[in-house]
């Protein structure tokens, strides 16, 4: 893949968010593979940045069993947070602004020491701050909600915004705390943090190598969804969302009627 035909698949992901309207696959048709995609997705951000967005954080995708069996990709994937995707906790957003909208409940950390990338699970606590219930909105740019594995890495996971709860010191047992989405005040979707490799810790740790085999560090002060522990649900006009993870509290969003 050369780099105009990476500027040129970025181009068409970029106007698919921009007017809100799917496209078809392209990584078949161009023969991208999971590397080069993960070039593609470094210029959809391109355009982000140039646009003046600014990077946040980074996000994990199919980190659970749950999402590799609902997407029908198994493997994990990291993409690209900006803060133009960043949603307060409790706000309103226009369901209408995406293609169509999933939500997910996930959870979050923030980065305090930037991680070697050779990071393990023993350096965990050195490298993170603080940990929050998340919910991440994901609208894939792919007719259908579907793609393969360097569509969807392409894409930037489908990363389109993302909420954070309030924050807590990161407790000694992460690795099997009960997930709740709930969607007008019932319960969608039922996990546990377990789901996510295991413990989202590692997640983190994964992460860190994935990313950092492009190049990419974490930086201080970064958002890190670890990917989410359930399915998604779509997000349809009017929801109320909210994420809860046990004994870390909750996030919430609403959609505009
Ligand atoms: C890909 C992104 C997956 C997660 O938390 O597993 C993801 C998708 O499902 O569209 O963000
Ligand atoms: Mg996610």
């Amino acid at each position: 893949m050369t780099a105009v035909e990476a500027s040129a698949l970025a181009d068409r992901l970029d106007t698919a968010v921009r007017q809100r309207r799917a496209i078809p696959q392209l990584a078949a048709e161009a023969g991208l593979d999971a590397e080069a995609a993960y070039g593609v997705q470094a210029e959809v951000l391109r355009r982000r940045l140039d646009r003046g967005e600014r990077l946040v954080g980074l996000k994990m995708g199919l980190t659970s069993r749950a999402k590799m069996a609902q997407m029908g990709v198994d493997e994990v994937i990291w993409g690209r947070l900006t803060d133009a995707m960043w949603i307060a906790d409790g706000a309103t957003v226009d369901a209408g602004a995406y293609i169509h909208p999933r939500v997910e409940p996930e959870v979050a950390f923030l980065v305090d020491r930037v991680p070697e990338p050779g990071a393990t699970l023993a350096d965990f606590a050195a490298s993170v701050r603080a940990v929050a219930p998340a919910i991440e909105l994901i609208d894939s740019r792919y007719a259908d909600f579907s793609f393969s594995l360097p569509d969807v890495i392409a894409d930037n996971t489908s990363a389109a915004g993302f909420v954070v709860g309030a924050w807590s010191p990161v407790p000694a047992g992460l690795a099997n705390l009960g997930v709740l989405l709930e969607i007008d005040g019932r319960v969608a979707q039922i996990g546990s943090t377990a789901a996510i490799l295991g413990d989202p810790r590692r997640a983190f740790t994964e992460g860190v190598r994935l990313a950092g085999r492009h190049g990419v560090r974490l930086a201080e002060g970064w958002v890190f969804l670890a990917g989410a522990a359930t399915a998604a649900v779509p997000l349809a006009p009017g929801a109320h969302v909210r994420a809860t993870v046990q004994g870390l509290g909750s996030a919430s969003l609403k959609a505009a009627a």
